[in-house]
Order: C-alpha cells, then structure tokens, then sequence
C-alpha cells in the first residue's frame, strides 16, 4: 500500500511510521509534515534515504501540495493536529486552521482523486467528559469541552459528513492518552519524566484526581494499522488501554519509578474547564478486529522513562529552546497552592 502519514514527525505519528516499515514490508509510506513547534524532523532522521520513506515539508492547508500528494497513493492516514489542550486555551485559532480546515482540504483531495481512503485519527475527547461511573462507546454523544476537543469534533463530523454525503471510503478512530517515546514534553508523563531527570518539581493540576486512560502508543499504532487493513467504512472504531489512572496515582508511579518522593508534587492552580474523567469502552473494536491493548502500564512506563533517560540531547534540545517560553507562561503565572 502506499501511505500518506499527516502530523508523521509528530509523536504517534512518528511511531506509526516505523510500524508500518516495520510491519508492511511492501507498503511506501510518505510523511507530509509543516514541522510545527511540535514537529521534529530529527524524529525521522534514520529513515533519511530509505527506499520506501519520503518526507515532504507542509502545511495540510496547502491545497496544491495536498492534492499532488494525495494523487499519488492508495491511502491518507490522518495525525497533524495542534494537539495541546493548555495551547488551545491560551489560542484557539491555528487549531480551528488545522484541526478543522485542513482535515476538509484533506477531504477534498481525497474526492478529487477518486475517492482515496481516509483514515481520521481523533480522541477521546470528542464525547466530553465522565462522571465517576460508565465509559465512553462508538454511540456516545459528542459534547466538547475545550477548544481543543471541539476542534477535533468538528473534524470527525467533517470526515462522517464526506462518508454519508459523498461516499468517500472513510474510517475514524478516537482513542485515550496515548503515551511512549517521541511525546514532546509539554504532556503530562514526558514533561513530569524529564522535569525530574532535571531534578524539577511536578507540577500536579488541581487536586490531581482527574482521570485518564492510558495507551502505550504502540499499541494504539497497531490499532490504526488494523483499521487501515481490515475496518468498515464509514465506521468509527474506539481505542483505550483499560488502564483507568488518577493523576495522582500516575505521578506516584513515576515518582517511585525514578527514586523520588511526594515533596516533588508541585500543585498548581487547575486547567480552566478542566475535564474530569475519560473511559473507553473499546469492546467492539475489540471484537471487530481482533485488537486489544497489550503493553502492562508498568512496562510500558518503564519503557518510556528509559527512552527518555537515554534520549537527553532529544529533550534538552526542546525544552531549552522556544518551548521555555511557553513553560514559563504556562507554569510561571500559575499560584502555587500550598502543600
Ligand atoms: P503532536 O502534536 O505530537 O504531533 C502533531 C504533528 O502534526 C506535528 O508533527 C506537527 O508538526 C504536525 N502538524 C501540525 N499542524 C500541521 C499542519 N497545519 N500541517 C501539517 N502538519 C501539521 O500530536 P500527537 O500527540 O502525535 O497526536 C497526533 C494525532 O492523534 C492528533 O490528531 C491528536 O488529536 C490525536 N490523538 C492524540 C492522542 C494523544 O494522547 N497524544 C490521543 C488521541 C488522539
Ligand atoms: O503539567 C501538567 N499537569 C497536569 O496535572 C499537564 C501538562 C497535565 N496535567 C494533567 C491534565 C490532564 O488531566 O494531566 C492530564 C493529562 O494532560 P495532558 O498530557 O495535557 O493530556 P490531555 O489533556 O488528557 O490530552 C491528551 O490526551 C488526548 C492529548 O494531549 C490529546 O492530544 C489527546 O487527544
């Protein structure tokens, strides 16, 4: 098959890339990347010169480089998004850009070129936010909450609407925290793991006990690849590790982890809208295609803080570059509540 990867020198993007060389043999996989704050082109750097790999610096909301692109392969796997919720709340815009204009220019290519086949990588997110009880499903009601999450619903209406209006052979996927090598270190788990490989507190949002689900990235990867291989279109399939955390028990973990104790818990004011929990409930996926997610979280974090340990110049390049800024906006004005 030959792919077209969106957002591939992003974090799951990048990892899905080496999947599919890994994997597929047979399949030629091309990145189209604008290599945003959050794109790295160093992510990619051993496949320079692959025979089956190209890279192609860009915006999806260029719509002539798009539809070049697109006219060249048999699949389009949709990753590039502004992907940061505390992003999304200091400026929604270039995720409105993005998120939701650029998916329909992706659309659109994909008509123009006889109906190429879509795949829209999405989240969890879409269906709002869960009480102490239940889990979200494929019917679940959308109900976004950040601007983040509304810019990814409209997306996913967006990619349905070109299914149920003009056929295009569509599937979307929305799944829960995924975590793993390559994340870039403004979400939690990487900017906690290499905060204390700096010897920096953490800072812990609120009173810590919202809830996420938690997804070791390669086996979200392995998903995707299913629903490429073998989903229905116009079905949207659901992916969740079953793997339900406090943030304060995640912190916890990673804080016994790595050698240190809860004086390194910095609580900070909360995130404005803030949701408090997110469930899956991935049986159909489950019984539609076989997949289930596989990597313990224990070994899947310990897999993670020892890429990061052996990855420093990655992360030290990041965080001591254009990313500080934004730290200190993001942490500095935050009042610091008492222990
Ligand atoms: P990321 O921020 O690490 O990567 C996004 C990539 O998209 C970057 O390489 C960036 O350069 C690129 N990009 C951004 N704007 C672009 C544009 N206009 N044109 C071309 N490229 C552009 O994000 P991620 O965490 O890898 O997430 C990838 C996708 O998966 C997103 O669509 C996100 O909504 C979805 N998702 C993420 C998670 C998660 O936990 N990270 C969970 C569920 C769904
Ligand atoms: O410094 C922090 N302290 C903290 O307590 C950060 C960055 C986060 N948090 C909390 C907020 C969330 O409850 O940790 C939880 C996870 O936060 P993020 O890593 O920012 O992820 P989240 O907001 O849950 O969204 C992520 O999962 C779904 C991705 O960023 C999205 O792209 C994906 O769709």
């Amino acid at each position: 098959m030959r792919i077209l990867v969106t957002g591939g020198a992003g974090f799951i993007g990048t990892n899905f890339v080496y999947y599919l060389l890994r994997r597929h043999p047979e399949d030629q996989v091309a990145v189209l990347d604008a290599l945003t704050y959050a794109g790295n082109l160093e992510n990619l750097k051993v496949l320079e010169g692959h025979a089956r790999f190209k890279f192609f610096k860009g915006d999806v909301n260029d719509r002539e480089l798009v539809h070049g692109l697109v006219g060249q392969v048999d699949a389009v796997v949709h990753f590039a998004a502004e992907s940061h919720v505390d992003r999304s709340i200091q400026n929604a815009a270039d995720f409105v850009k993005t998120n939701v204009l650029g998916t329909q220019v992706l659309l659109d290519a994909c008509r123009a070129s006889g109906n190429v086949r879509f795949h829209h990588v999405s989240t969890d997110e879409v269906f709002g936010s869960l009480g102490a009880h239940g889990a979200f499903d494929e019917n679940s009601p959308y109900d976004p909450r950040s601007p983040y999450s509304a810019s990814k619903a409209g997306a996913d209406h967006l990619v349905r609407a070109a299914w149920h209006t003009h056929g295009l052979p569509i599937t979307i996927s929305n799944c829960s925290n995924n975590y793993g090598p390559y994340q870039f270190p403004e979400k939690v788990l990487p900017l906690f793991i290499t905060n204390l490989l700096e010897n920096k507190k953490v800072p812990l949002y609120g009173d810590g006990l919202n809830v996420r689900d938690w997804l070791y990235v390669e086996d979200h990867c392995r998903g995707i690849d299913a629903v490429l291989r073998e989903g229905i279109y116009g079905e949207t399939y659901l992916f969740g590790g079953r793997c339900e955390r406090t943030n304060l028990e995640l912190t916890e973990i990673v804080l016994f982890e790595m050698g240190f104790g809860r004086d390194m818990i910095q609580p900070v004011m909360d995130r404005p809208g803030h949701d408090r929990r997110y469930a899956i409930d991935c049986t159909k996926t489950e019984q539609a295609l076989g997949w289930h997610p596989e990597t313990p979280l224990m070994e899947g974090l310990r897999k993670t803080i020892a890429w990061y340990k052996t990855n420093q110049e990655w992360w030290q390049r990041i965080k001591s570059g254009a990313y500080r800024d934004y730290y200190e906006k993001q942490y500095g004005g935050r009042e610091i509540k008492s222990q």
